[in-house]
């Protein structure tokens, strides 16, 4: 199994972190996640942890635990600047137009999920594989028995989780499910567009760092790479929480929760795909709109799920 996970991309600014048989998200490949990147660090919250009071602990919408098709959003067809100069050299900016689509407002949820799998006696890449990669420890490990009904290792459940993100889903996985509700997944550049519109923010919600006073989403530690609970949640949020980091278009969760796979084929990496958004151990660097993530299609990991987009309903 080990022989499947791929190394750290040897053209990533690597800090010389000693990877094994970990699959590197984001944070352990690229030095400027890590600790003493300048503004990217910038302390998470104006206050010291006892004075939070506003954690986010709001009812989850309907339309995130319904059909999927309920809660998508119209995305106008645009021309914007893909990329940040401040970025990874996969990064540079360059001018894309999207035409028109839907995305869902919210990640797909454990509840949608199991629906699908009722309905359709699915199995998942890492219920076929018999293993799941875990983030522990500020790496990933792969654990025997994590899936999307245990994200984080056998022991762990989705009880009462069902307005979570799904998790321990592959990309071929997140496609099988928008094709049954005749969805697809989103593009890269689709994504990017919707995450942050024409007017060239960094991150989903505006220029803000993510850190500075409110919570705009279900971010990691500020020093790379934990999870944190100073948002109100450990690992995995309930999608929905961070009004105050939503995109101009209105979705939840595009920066954090968790990452999104996407349908598009990562340049330059034969085989693999790209995801997007940061997940609940990333820190601000991963989580501005324009970074850039390859995983292997077929795997599965507690910190990467998905949603679905649709083409326009045509008047
Ligand atoms: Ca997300």
């Amino acid at each position: 199994m080990v022989a499947m996970i791929p190394a750290a991309d040897p053209s990533s600014r690597s800090p010389g972190v000693t990877l094994g048989a970990a699959l590197t998200v984001c944070a352990l490949t690229h030095m400027t996640c890590q600790p003493g990147s300048g503004q990217h660090t910038a302390g998470k919250r104006s206050g010291p942890p006892g004075a939070v009071t506003d954690l986010p602990h709001r009812p989850v919408p309907a339309a995130a635990l319904g059909h999927p098709t309920a809660s998508l959003v119209a995305i106008p067809a645009g021309t914007f600047v893909m990329g940040d100069s401040g970025g990874d050299a996969n990064e540079a900016p360059r001018s894309m137009s999207v035409a028109g689509f839907r995305l869902m407002r919210y990640e797909v949820t454990n509840g949608q999920f199991a629906r699908f799998v009722a309905d359709t006696g699915y199995v998942t890449d890492p219920e076929e594989r018999g293993f799941g990669s875990v983030w522990l420890d500020r790496r990933w490990s792969n654990i025997p028995g994590a899936d999307w009904r245990h994200p984080h290792g056998p022991a762990t459940s989705i009880t009462d989780r069902d307005s979570h993100p799904v998790v321990q889903v592959s990309a071929g996985d997140a496609a099988a499910f928008c094709a049954y509700h005749e969805l697809r997944l989103p593009s890269e550049v689709e994504w990017e567009f919707a995450a942050r519109g024409t007017d060239g923010r960094r991150y989903t919600w505006g220029n803000e760092p993510p850190y500075r006073g409110t919570l705009r989403g279900n971010f990691g530690t500020p020093k790379c790479c934990a999870p944190d609970p100073s948002d109100g949640y450990y690992r995995i949020a309930p999608v929905g929480q961070y009004s105050e980091g939503l995109s101009p278009f209105g979705l939840f969760d595009i920066a954090g929760n968790v990452w999104e796979w996407t349908s598009s084929p990562f340049p330059g990496r034969p085989g693999m795909v790209a995801l997007r958004g940061g997940g609940w151990g990333n820190n601000s660097y991963c989580l501005r709109a324009s970074y850039r993530h390859a995983n292997p299609p077929n795997l599965g990991l507690d910190m990467v799920g998905f949603r679905c987009a649709a083409d326009p309903i045509l008047h």
